[in-house]
């Protein structure tokens, strides 16, 4: 079985619909990966565990999305050195903004790599973490070069009436 080394985590279960785009990313590419339901707010204790325990249970890389008063890419950024990407969710008061500004205003000292705001953010989330593992993996940097000539290729040259 394949180690899992990328944590999908988002602080709410209405956080998955956006955060199922980078596991969709993750399982084209054949790259393990585990998700849990870590909020900032409402299980901190949570959040303290998964992030004291992230290196010594091997991940890599995690992907944590949120919404609204974002606090758990940060905190977990805090927590661990294992690179946190972070994914705005979009909200439905703030249309993501808010998410967005949470996540992107670190203190220097402690970075999350910030997605663009709901699923696309959320698909480039998965693409990243597969880039940073393929810097160490051939066969998975061979995939996602595939990957992303695939979506090259389909890009028509010209527009057409739909
Ligand atoms: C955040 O609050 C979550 O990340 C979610 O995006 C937002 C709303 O959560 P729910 O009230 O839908 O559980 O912590």
């Amino acid at each position: 079985m394949q180690e899992i080394k990328v944590g999908i985590i988002m602080g709410s279960q209405s956080d998955w619909p956006t955060m199922r785009e980078a596991a969709s990313i993750l399982d084209e590419l054949g790259v393990a990966y585990e998700t849990r339901i870590v909020s900032a707010h409402r299980t901190p204790d949570r959040l303290w565990t998964y992030g004291k325990t992230a290196v010594d249970r091997g991940l890599q890389v995690i992907i944590a999305g949120a919404g609204g008063a974002a606090h758990l890419p940060g905190m977990m950024a805090s927590k661990t050195r294992v690179p946190v990407i972070g994914v705005p969710v979009q909200t439905r008061a703030l249309s993501g903004v808010d998410s967005l500004y949470s996540i992107l205003q670190m203190p220097k000292g402690f970075p999350v790599a910030t997605m663009a705001i709901g699923s696309a953010g959320a698909a480039n989330a998965g693409l990243m973490a597969a880039g940073i593992l393929a810097l160490q993996d051939d066969a998975l940097a061979e995939r996602l070069d595939g990957w992303r000539a695939a979506l090259s290729a389909s890009i028509p040259e010209e527009p057409r009436d739909e």
